[in-house]
């Protein structure tokens, strides 16, 4: 069956955003004065649960604070996350983060191919919009089919649910479809969706499990940054990965 789209997670995948939503949510603590800053290895650790609302609210639960103050801080979580989106928006919209190497070129060659986008992803649609208008221009969003993200879908990654309804948005079965993610709760979810995945490990997912991934590559690469060791590797082409080596690949 023919490649018809390409479904990509956001965060991690598309750019390596995870520093911007750490600093947006520490501004955040800060600005509220809640005395909490979460380290590099501590967001790490936290990036485990997916979601910022869900992710502040375990935060939460593990403080040790009696019942009361624990509710009365529960009941503030949309509140502060809706603070931190508005301040992730302007950490991206200042140029903070970059697509990570060789996504707008796979992205145009895709389209090139005549293989339609999509996004996967847990955060919000207006993360989305920010980091798309301040890297690709207007034409970022343009260049996606289908966007499924956020609370559109009632249990977050690793459920398959957000991947299910970019397919079925799409009008696709997964086999007519590749995914590409960076982190083991988005691989658990596009395989359960039965996605063949690209994995692009980051900093914050690397050491993850991707025994289920179709192809492990560091990152996708291109002529000005190559990829060690390929072609050769598990690349036959080229130092780095062209949509079409992509397509040949995934279908073994
Ligand atoms: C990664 C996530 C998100 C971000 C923070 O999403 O788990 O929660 O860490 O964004 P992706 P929000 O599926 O794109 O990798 O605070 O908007 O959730
Ligand atoms: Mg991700």
């Amino acid at each position: 069956m023919s490649i018809e789209a390409l479904i990509l997670d956001v965060d991690g995948t598309l750019a390596d955003t995870e520093e911007a939503h750490r600093i947006a949510f520490n501004r955040v603590f800060e600005q509220h004065r809640l005395g909490w800053c979460w380290s590099r290895a501590e967001y790490r650790q936290l990036l485990e649960i997916a979601g910022g609302k869900e992710r502040l609210a375990a935060y939460i639960d593990s403080l040790p604070v009696g019942p009361a103050q624990r509710q009365r801080l529960l009941g503030r979580v949309p509140e502060l996350h809706a603070d931190k989106t508005r301040c992730y928006g302007e950490v991206v919209g200042d140029g903070g983060v970059a697509l990570r190497d060789g996504v707008e070129r796979l992205l145009n060659e895709a389209v090139a191919e005549g293989c339609r986008l999509a996004i996967a992803s847990t955060t919000t649609a207006a993360n989305i919009h920010a980091l798309l208008g301040a890297t690709l221009g207007p034409r970022g969003l343009d260049l996606f089919a289908v966007i499924a993200c956020g609370d559109q879908v009632r249990a977050k990654k690793p459920s398959p649910d957000i991947y299910r309804l970019a397919l079925d948005t799409l009008g696709l079965p997964p086999e007519q479809a590749l995914a590409v993610e960076d982190s083991a709760h988005g691989l658990r979810a596009a395989t359960a969706a039965g996605l063949w995945t690209l994995v692009t490990p980051t900093f914050w997912t690397q050491g993850g499990d991707f025994r289920a991934a179709g192809l492990v590559l560091p990152r996708l690469g291109g002529p000005d940054q190559p990829l060690p060791g390929e072609p050769g590797g598990v690349l036959r082409r080229r130092a780095w990965l062209g949509f079409d080596e992509l397509v040949r690949i995934a279908r073994g």
